[in-house]
């Protein structure tokens, strides 16, 4: 693959499935234990904000006990050393930013931060007195504080930095590249991107562990766990293009 002038990344849960965090669709995924319209939509929220509360709280406390892995670190190696990128993750875990990537836009929310429901202004949020799956938090931003929720895209909610991802996809021209990782390609509009960037002349590259729902949308399939996959794929790609650079 000659050397592209820059690579837009979308990445799913299965980029993190080998630090310990679980995927949503797959065997002993999140979704065998709880419906979807249960604990991840607006309406769940309103109406019974316990089990909400609880279901993000959980997740929120185990980052503390994971550790970014090598497909992670291999995403920020090919940020730092290979041409310019944009980092989309579906993931609202921060394993991306702790393995070094620093153009990360968490399309989905951060688990980290909470949102304060009266002013909508997102904290970082992860002392103990935060992480109480029975205790509600409240904010610091209005004279009489409100409750905060988790500062997560529900089912229903426009996804963050749309914008900024569809600005991408058009300036991708032939010989670009569409680099995804660990996602089933369930959730639009994620699961579109590939589709799109592939129209913008992008060649498509997936790295999975099976064939996702969108797999015809890819130039390359490379299927398998993202921890040994990624960086093989990632430093044959540096070197064939610090190669190249060299024979210029
Ligand atoms: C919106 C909450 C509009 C955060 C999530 C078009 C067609 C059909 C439906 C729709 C459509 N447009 C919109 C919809 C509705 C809906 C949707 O897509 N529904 C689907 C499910 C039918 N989309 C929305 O509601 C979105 N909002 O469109 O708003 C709008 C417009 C104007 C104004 C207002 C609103 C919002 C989508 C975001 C919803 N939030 N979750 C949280 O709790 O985490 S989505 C949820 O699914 C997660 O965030 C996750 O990121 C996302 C995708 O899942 P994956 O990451 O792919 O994970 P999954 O378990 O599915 O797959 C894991 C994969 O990894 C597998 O393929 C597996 O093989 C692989 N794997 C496993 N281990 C490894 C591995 N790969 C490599 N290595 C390994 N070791």
């Amino acid at each position: 693959m000659k050397r592209p002038a820059r690579v837009l990344i979308l990445t799913g849960a299965g980029v993190s499935a080998e630090s310990g965090v679980p995927t949503f669709r797959d065997v002993d995924g999140l979704w065998e234990g709880h419906r979807v319209e249960d604990v991840a939509t607006p309406s769940a929220w309103v109406r019974d904000s316990e089990t909400v509360w609880r279901f993000y709280t959980l997740r929120r406390r185990a980052l503390l006990s994971v550790e970014p892995n090598a497909a992670h670190r291999a995403i920020a190696r090919l940020q730092a050393e290979g041409p310019p990128s944009l980092l989309v993750s579906q993931n609202v875990d921060d394993l991306h930013q702790r393995a070094g990537s620093e153009a990360v836009l968490s399309m989905h929310g951060q688990l980290r931060s909470l949102r304060c429901e009266a002013s909508g202004r997102c904290e970082d949020r992860m002392a103990d007195e935060d992480l109480d799956e029975h205790r509600f938090v409240w904010c610091s931003c209005c004279a009489t504080a409100s409750r905060m929720r988790p500062d997560i895209v529900w089912f229903g909610e426009m996804p963050m930095g749309m914008a900024t991802i569809a600005g991408w996809i058009d300036a991708l021209r032939e010989g670009d590249l569409c680099l995804v990782v660990g996602t089933s390609g369930h959730v639009h509009p994620a699961a579109g991107i590939a589709q799109q960037a592939r129209r913008s002349g992008a060649t498509t590259a997936l790295v999975n562990l099976d064939a996702p729902l969108n797999v015809d949308d890819f130039d390359e399939v490379h299927l398998g766990p993202a921890g040994s996959v990624l960086p093989m794929l990632v430093d044959g790609w540096l070197q064939a293009w610090s190669d190249e650079g060299a024979s210029v």
